[in-house]
């Protein structure tokens, strides 16, 4: 019999969906692990946003994922996504999404639940609140508020400002990898009060002691308070014991359920000071981030790029791409930062490594 020639042979290959493992070789090369990017991070300007946020509320949007959804006026969400020049749908990074909601005084968006688990860190405006489960969580600036993976939400605004916040969520990991994703509207829309403000921080207790047995899940819907963040952020500060040569003061919300990280099963959320003038060494690691200037200014290194920052910015370092971070001469950085790590981490996945020369 005699031979075929190499390219007809990978016709009939590919005509039955197959492909020899060397053909992917050339593609594998094209990622960036060398730990450069070829254009600056993605990045969200607050100054770009913010305008067509505000606009975005005074817009008719049929924003209803189900039209059979009781959400007065359609706005079910009004919610910017975040999504990078040729990302997976709906994906900032190959794990996370993130986007920034905005809810009016005295609107209201409808309950659901969903299998993607999600974190809401409140940038501005005070009076509205997060129901999860039928308890009301109300939010202020800074605040994180825990949303896990299939508990009833809605949200609603009972003040008289604007409220902002951020979303984040592991629904690329868990829709576009896993296609694990349920979500349901609530029959009715609107969640009936089932426990009273402060049930759940109750259960969990507070600093060293909770009560006994109380608790049966893998997560809770708890907020965080910023007024409980800050205060802890500038004890580490004043001692500098834990000053971190790659992140600064880097603390992370513990999940109640376990006192300690990751926040929540998939998902990692962190609170970062950079004291004024501080400047980091440079690593990387192959968890993604999402970073969110919560205060100050400052600018990072990512991938070979210098990116400057102030209050209000989102950026993106993707996984094993070098990075260091530092804050302006004249006031502390903070970020709220949200990583995978927790899905690397069972599974022995997570690298990381300092720079030699410690500079991207
Ligand atoms: O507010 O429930 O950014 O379901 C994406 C999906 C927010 C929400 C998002 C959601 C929500
Ligand atoms: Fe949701």
């Amino acid at each position: 019999m005699a031979t075929a020639t190499l390219e007809s042979f990978l016709e009939r290959l590919h005509a039955i969906n197959m492909i020899g493992l060397w053909e992917l070789y050339p593609i594998y090369a094209q990622l960036p692990r060398h730990g450069r990017l070829e254009s600056p991070p993605p990045m969200w300007r607050w100054r770009d946003v913010h305008p067509l946020l505000l606009e975005s509320g005074d817009i008719a949007i049929d924003s209803r994922r189900d039209s059979t959804i009781n959400a007065r006026g359609g706005v079910e969400r009004r919610n910017l996504v975040m999504m990078p020049q040729g990302a997976p749908v709906g994906a900032a990074t190959v794990t996370m999404s993130c986007g920034v909601q905005y809810i009016k005084p005295g609107e209201t968006a409808p309950a659901h639940r969903h299998d993607p688990a999600a974190i809401r860190f409140i940038i501005e405006g005070s009076g509205a609140y997060t129901s999860v489960e039928g308890e009301k969580l109300y939010m202020e600036p800074g605040d994180l508020i825990l949303t896990p993976r299939w508990t009833w939400h809605e949200h609603g605004n009972d003040g008289h400002e604007p409220v902002i916040w951020m979303d984040g969520l592991d629904s690329p990991f868990v829709m576009n990898y896993l296609h694990a994703d349920f979500w349901e509207p609530y029959p009715g829309g609107y969640l009936p009060v089932s426990h009273p403000v402060g049930y759940t921080r109750r259960r969990v207790g507070a600093g060293l002691v909770r009560p006994v047995g109380k608790i049966r899940e893998r997560a809770l819907p708890i907020l965080y308070p910023w007024s409980e963040v800050y205060p802890e952020l500038l004890h580490q500060k004043e001692s500098g014991e834990n000053l971190d040569a790659f992140d600064g003061i880097n603390l992370e919300y513990v999940n109640p359920v376990t006192g300690a990280g990751p926040t929540l099963p998939t998902l990692s959320c962190r609170m970062q000071l950079l004291p004024a003038g501080f400047e980091s060494q440079c690593h990387r690691h192959t968890s993604s981030f999402i970073y969110r200037v919560f205060r100050g200014r400052g600018w990072s290194e990512v991938g070979g790029h210098r990116v400057e920052w102030e209050a209000g910015d989102c950026f993106l370092v993707p996984s094993w791409i070098w990075h260091r971070h530092a804050a302006s001469a004249g006031e502390d950085a903070i970020l709220f930062a949200m990583s995978d790590q927790a899905l690397l981490d069972p599974f022995d996945l997570y690298h990381e490594e300092a720079a030699p020369d410690s500079a991207s």
